[in-house]
Order: structure tokens, then sequence, then C-alpha cells
């Protein structure tokens, strides 16, 4: 299903990476509602195996090691998820669950939510599973029973994933199991999933999941016959056998070409004046099949694919890719919101990519603090409360249903657009100054910059522009400004 069943005028979600349910209940009230947000992607929330090694501690990457489908993680009890659940959907922003069902953990002991576990022999007794509802060893065509070889479609979907014991969607019963986990959640309210490692996964199996689903419940607001909204993680980058549209007819499939071409386009590798088609004419798949992202909790830090994408580390170049992201008519957007970690770079590979997220010296999760300027404290690096990102997230709102128009560039790396009549970007991503008479397709009068500084109490803290009767005015973005994007719309006029 294609649909994120947003409540109506809302169009953004945020990826809360490793919050807790409490803070996100809190966070939907004092802001992603206020501020326009639709929803937020919730990190997986079900039993998982707890690592605690010498050197790699509690680890963001235990959480996609499942024990059992019972809700109890470091970021809080069922209780707790379905209190977030309700209070997000009060205020109009939607839960969507990160859910991990191509494997289970192959460690031992205890899971989080005290299930035991027996990875080795493949017993979960949580669930229950047992060694017999995993693909068989003789499907999986590589000497180790790992994936060894991405070229080899049978191996990605029949063997381990990083050695990790491979669930057979294949069974009826696993696919009952699985069912009965996504089930709950969408009668607690939550309005639709990411499924992880869908590459390793059977479309097939897949599609025969998506078609039982329960409808979401008119008890919890949803219109009667809404389908959970479905995006897929297949990372399809090019040159491997199996591709993101074999998905297609399940639902939306993550775009990971999207964060990849524009941060090699910010990056200067391609000049900004190509993006004038970008999407399909760039190899992207159709508008409708994608979920779009600069960064994602994997590739910010360098695990499935990274490396020098923009992420919150180069901050002006990131804010201007997250801005054209949500100027852009393409796609379903989703803005990542991290957690600082000190990086330990040894031969371009980072020793700290496993770090968890702040925590008490119990590894208890900390709450972000929220300081006067709306950023957050406590290691968090909350994006999505970066003035240039949330306005651009009101941006998209309000242009909603009207494609681009009035393109112009300079040749090069200045760029400028419409979106109908209701919004106006510029870009300057030159090493100079840009001073250019644009079109804005905006009526007469000033307006306030939504990007330097916000429209409060009928004054702008920041540049203000003046739109002509021909819907023309004077764009100015320094080089050496702050930011190098400038965008007003019909709801920022003084
Ligand atoms: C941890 C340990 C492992 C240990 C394992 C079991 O790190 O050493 O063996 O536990 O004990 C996360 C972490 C893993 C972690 C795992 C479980 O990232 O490090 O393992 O939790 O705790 C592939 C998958 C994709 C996956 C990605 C990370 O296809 O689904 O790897 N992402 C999701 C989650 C992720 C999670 C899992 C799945 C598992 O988002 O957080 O793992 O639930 C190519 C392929 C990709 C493939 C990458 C793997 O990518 O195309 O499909 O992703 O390789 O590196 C260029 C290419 C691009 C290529 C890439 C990398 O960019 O264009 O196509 O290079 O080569």
């Amino acid at each position: 299903q294609w649909n994120a069943n947003y409540a109506s005028g809302r169009t953004t979600m945020v990826h809360l990476f490793e919050w807790k349910w409490d803070d996100i209940a809190a966070e939907c009230e004092r802001f992603l509602g206020p501020k326009g947000y639709a929803g937020v992607q919730v990190s997986p929330p079900n039993e998982h195996i707890v690592i605690m090694q010498s050197t790699v501690q509690r680890p963001w990457w235990e959480r996609y090691q499942p024990v059992s489908y019972k809700l109890v993680t470091r970021s809080g009890d069922e209780n707790a998820f379905k209190n977030m659940v309700d209070r997000c959907n009060s205020v109009g922003v939607r839960i969507y669950v990160d859910c991990v069902f191509n494997q289970m953990t192959p460690g031992s002991g205890t899971g989080i939510g005290g299930s035991p576990v027996d990875g080795g022999s493949m017993s979960y007794p949580g669930v229950p599973y047992g060694p017999n509802d995993f693909t068989p060893r003789s499907s999986c065509p590589s000497g180790s029973g790992d994936i060894e070889n991405y070229g080899n479609a049978q191996q990605v979907r029949n063997c381990k994933l990083s050695g990790m014991p491979d669930l057979y969607q294949g069974s009826e019963y696993v696919r009952g199991k699985i069912l009965e986990f996504l089930n709950r959640l969408t009668s607690y309210g939550v309005a639709g999933f990411r499924w992880d490692a869908s590459k390793h996964m059977w479309p097939g199996d897949l599609k025969i999941i998506s078609d039982r689903l329960s409808d979401l419940p008119t008890a919890k607001g949803f219109p009667a016959g809404s389908r959970p909204y479905i995006y897929m993680e297949v990372i399809d980058q090019g040159g491997e056998p199996i591709t993101a549209n074999e998905y297609f007819y399940i639902g939306r499939v993550t775009e990971f070409k999207y964060g990849r071409k524009l941060s090699d386009a910010f990056h200067k590798k391609t000049a900004l004046k190509y993006l004038v088609n970008f999407g399909v004419g760039w190899g992207l798949m159709p508008d409708g099949n994608a979920l779009v992202f600069i960064d994602n909790h994997d590739n910010q830090r360098g695990h499935g694919g990274g490396g020098d994408l923009l992420t919150f580390r180069e901050s002006k170049l990131y804010k201007m890719a997250v801005s054209y992201m949500l100027a852009w008519p393409y796609g379903d957007a989703r803005v990542m919101s991290s957690y600082y970690w000190e990086q330990n770079m040894v031969n371009g590979q980072d020793k700290n990519d496993w770090v968890g997220p702040p925590h008490d010296s119990n590894f208890n999760i900390l709450s972000p603090t929220i300081n006067a300027d709306d950023s957050c404290g406590n290691g968090w690096i909350c994006e999505h409360r970066w003035r240039q990102i949330y306005n651009m997230a009101k941006f998209r709102n309000i242009v909603a249903g009207t494609g681009m128009n009035d393109w112009w560039d300079n040749g090069n790396n200045q760029i400028a657009f419409c979106r109908g009549g209701k919004g106006f970007i510029a870009i300057n991503n030159e090493g100079s100054n840009m001073s250019q008479t644009l079109q804005t397709c905006l009526s007469a009068g000033t307006y306030c910059d939504i990007i330097s500084g916000n429209l409060s109490n009928g004054k702008c803290t920041g540049k203000s522009v003046t739109v002509g009767s021909d819907g023309k005015a004077l764009i100015s973005i320094g080089s050496a400004e702050e930011d190098g994007v400038l965008a007003i719309h019909v709801e920022s006029k003084l």
C-alpha cells in the first residue's frame, strides 16, 4: 500500500532514531504536531538480544536481532508504546514501525524482555520459533550459509544476512506469527511499516503478508477500509540481480539512489542545474513508489553503503540538500533525526559505527533536553528541529498538489524554481554571491525568507523579499551566509 495515511495537510515523516516512546509522545505534542510534521518512524519496538561485550556495549544494532515480538526495548514497554501512538495520533502525527522479520538473533541468553533464546539451535520460545521455521540450509547455495555474494539472488534471499538465522516466510506458521505482530501494532493505531531487509525476502511472500494485514482501526480515527502503509527497505544502487521494482506491487520502496545522487550534486560532482528533471529522468524509480531521504541510520555511519553522503556533520550542505528534497515534488519524504557520536576513523572506516544512543551509566537512554532556540541537548542532534528543516517541512505541506514550474539556473550551481503559485525556493552552491531578479510566481508583497528566519507575530526575523506586481523579486544569497537557500511561500507573506 503506497499511501501513508497522513492527516490532511501533512506530508513529511521524521525518523526519531533510538528515541524513547515517552519522549516521542512529548515531541508529537510540543513540536511535531504544531510544526506540521506528518509522522514518525520509530526504532524496532520488539524484544531483541542484549549485546554487552568488552568493546561493543549496547550498540544501536542490537535492535535488529529479534528474540520475540514482545514489545519491550530500551525505548519503553508495551504500555508506553500504546500511549505514544495514541498521543501522537491525537495531534495528527502518525506512527510507522521499523519491523524486523527477515531474521532472528544468532545470540544466546536472555532477551531484553526476559525471554530465553538460543540462536545456535534456532530456539526462540518467546514466539515460539524452532529450527523448522528457518530457511532450510539446502536452499542456500553459499559455502558458509551466509550471504557471500549479492550477485546471487538465491543467496541474498535464502542465506543468512550477517550470520543471522533466516526466517522462512514461505511457511504458513511463520507468516501467521509475523501477521499477529503486525496486526497487533495496527490495532494500537500504528499507520504503517518500514519492512527491514526486504531485499532478503521473496516478494511473493511479502505480498501474501501484505494482503492479510488488517485494515487500520476506525476506533483509532482512521477512515473505514484504510490499509497500512508499507515501505520496504531494498538497497538498489544498480548492478545487482535484485531490483527495487520487484517490490513495487506491494508498497513503496526506499530509494537509496536519491540521497546518493543529491549528496554528489551538492558536493559539486554534478552541477545543480541538472536537477531540473531529478527523478525518473535520473534513473530513479517512479514517483509514486519512492520513499526518499538524504541519509538514513545505516549509511550515515557507513553501514549498508555509506561513504561521502551528506549528514548533519556537513550542516550547511546538508540543509541545502534537505531543503531541495522538501521543495521538490518527488516521493514521500523522510527527515533523519540523529544522535551524536564521536567518530574514530581508521583506514576510512568508523570504529565507533556501533555506538548507541546517549545513555546513563546503566545504559538507560537519555531524553533529549530542549534549548531555548528549539534545538536539542544531551547528545541529540534533532535535525528535524533545525529551523531551516522544519520550515521546509511546512513549505512541502503548503505547496502539496502543485508541480514544479519557472525553473531557473545560472548554468551551474545556482538554481531556483516555483511550486505553482504557492512557494518559491532558490539555492546557491557557487563559491560566489547570488543576486538575481527572478520569477517567484507569488503575488506582489513582502515575504519572509523561512530559511534565515521565522515569521512571528507579524515580524520577520530573517531576510525579507519584495515581490513586484510581475511576480519578480531580487533574490540574494551571499556565499558567506549561514545558509545557501532562500525560500518563501504564500503563508510567509508579511
Ligand atoms: C551485527 C554485526 C555483524 C554480525 C551481526 C549478527 O555488525 O557483524 O554478524 O550483527 O551478529 C544492522 C547493522 C548490522 C548488524 C545488524 C544486526 O547494520 O551491522 O549486524 O543490524 O544487529 C545490507 C542489507 C540491508 C541492511 C544493510 C545494513 O541488504 O537490509 O545491509 N539494512 C537493514 C537495517 C540495518 C540492519 C539490518 C538490515 C539487519 O537498516 O540497520 O543491520 O536487520 C550492498 C547491498 C546491500 C547491503 C550492503 C551491505 O550495498 O546492495 O543490500 O545492505 O551491501 O553492506 C555501495 C553499493 C551498495 C552496497 C554498498 C555496500 O553503496 O552501491 O549497493 O556499497 O557494499
